[in-house]
């Protein structure tokens, strides 16, 4: 049984059609329903619709990414219960129509956070980029973040100074809205929201974070139990702390932490490969190992980084992270399945006539059509080398 090569389609609004996703050769639909705002139920008439549109294209809708979790289920405030209410029945709705892995992140108010959309490479195609720098940039003089200056070196702060006098105001309202931007259906959250954000992070904490992680988890676990749902916390991107605020699921410890502390089968991981790949202190492959009995879903992706720990999204065969070895890995594990593990080529660049078109960052047609292609030909490779000698 093969991995269930599976692609990210936003939705109806998708540039992407479903019929370009099947010639891209996936037959699993990651997908959301982005119009529902967070934290309200999802209504069973609306998924049911999004499945039937999958399914009339001859696609499966294989996992549902992301749930997001509201805010006030991450800071545990006021209302968090009845928000809990809402999340336990969305996933009693998705349950209903057969949907039963789902993907969510536990970042404080950010979704990802790149500086560049479009960093060009060598070949003209277009990458997402991260660099300290940028978002000191954005820290120190766009949000002017108190005490932000402390959270870098001085190398990075005296770049940063130096950066913000020679951009222009365009560039300093891009890089904003970029920092700004989560998942692109779903719009920005506002300077003044995201300084008020920081300032209850502050006080959760580290472990405040993990207890409200915890909380949640407990709070779901008996209604995914009684459905047969599985949850797959997504790692941090980047797999650190910025602007000041807390991150729990950033490498091996924490998501073994994750895993022991709510140690029921529902609670498990989506291992994307790119998110911990950024992280100097982790071995992609050696966290796979350590907890790939709770992973029920793959992003797989490549990053390089640069001495300063700035990094680019690479090629998916080329970069930082083994893939070849996490690819061994992961065929390894789902060899053990009943039901195959599905992967989505995460990202791709911008390449060929996608630089031509108004594609959402990372998710543009061709490069992920050519991530697939080299992913599927790499579990391949694997499957019949090691195992049909
Ligand atoms: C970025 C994605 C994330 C992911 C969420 C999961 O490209 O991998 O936005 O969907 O963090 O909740």
């Amino acid at each position: 049984m093969s991995l269930l090569q599976s692609w990210r389609w936003y939705g109806p609004n998708d540039p992407v059609t479903l019929q370009d996703v099947k010639q891209a050769g996936a037959t699993g639909i990651v997908s959301a329903l982005h119009h529902i705002p967070h934290g309200a139920v999802w209504p069973l008439e609306e998924i049911q619709e999004r499945k039937r549109i999958i399914e009339e294209a001859g696609l499966k809708w294989a996992v549902v990414e992301s749930v997001p979790v509201h805010e006030a289920i991450k800071t545990r405030s006021a209302e968090c219960e009845k928000y809990l209410e809402n999340y336990r029945q969305s996933l009693r709705n998705l349950a209903a129509c057969g949907l039963t892995t789902v993907c969510y992140n536990f970042m404080p108010v950010l979704d990802w956070t790149r500086t560049n959309l479009a960093l060009e490479m060598w070949n003209g195609a277009k990458a997402l980029y991260f660099d300290w720098a940028d978002l000191a940039v954005f820290d120190i003089f766009i949000l002017k973040r108190k005490g932000a200056e402390q959270d870098y070196t001085d190398e990075v702060v005296q770049q940063a100074k130096e950066r913000h006098s020679s951009f222009s105001q365009q560039q300093l309202d891009e890089l904003s809205e970029i920092i700004r931007m989560g998942v692109p259906m779903e719009g920005f959250i506002t300077l003044e929201h995201l300084t008020a954000s920081i300032e209850i992070y502050k006080s959760i904490g580290h472990e405040g974070l993990r207890d409200n992680l915890a909380y949640f988890l407990g709070s779901i676990m008996d209604v995914c139990e009684e459905t047969g749902i599985k949850m797959t916390i997504h790692p941090d991107d980047p797999p650190y702390p910025i602007l000041g605020l807390p991150r729990i699921a950033s490498n091996k410890e924490d998501l073994l932490y994750i895993i022991e502390r709510v140690d029921r089968a529902p609670n498990g991981i989506c291992f994307c490969t790119g998110s911990l790949g950024a992280g100097p202190h982790n071995n992609p492959v050696e966290i796979l190992k350590a907890v790939g009995h709770r992973v029920y879903f793959a992003h797989l992706r490549n990053v390089k980084k640069d001495q300063s720990g700035n990094f680019y999204e690479s090629d998916h065969l080329a970069g930082d992270v083994d893939m070849y070895g996490v690819m061994r890995e992961l065929v390894a594990i789902n060899r053990e399945r009943k039901e195959p593990i599905p992967f989505r080529p995460d990202h791709g660049h911008q390449m060929l006539d996608d630089l031509n078109k108004v594609t959402n960052p990372g998710y543009s047609a061709i490069g992920r059509l050519r991530g697939l292609a080299e992913l599927r030909g790499l579990e391949m490779g694997i499957e019949k080398s090691v195992y049909s000698s």
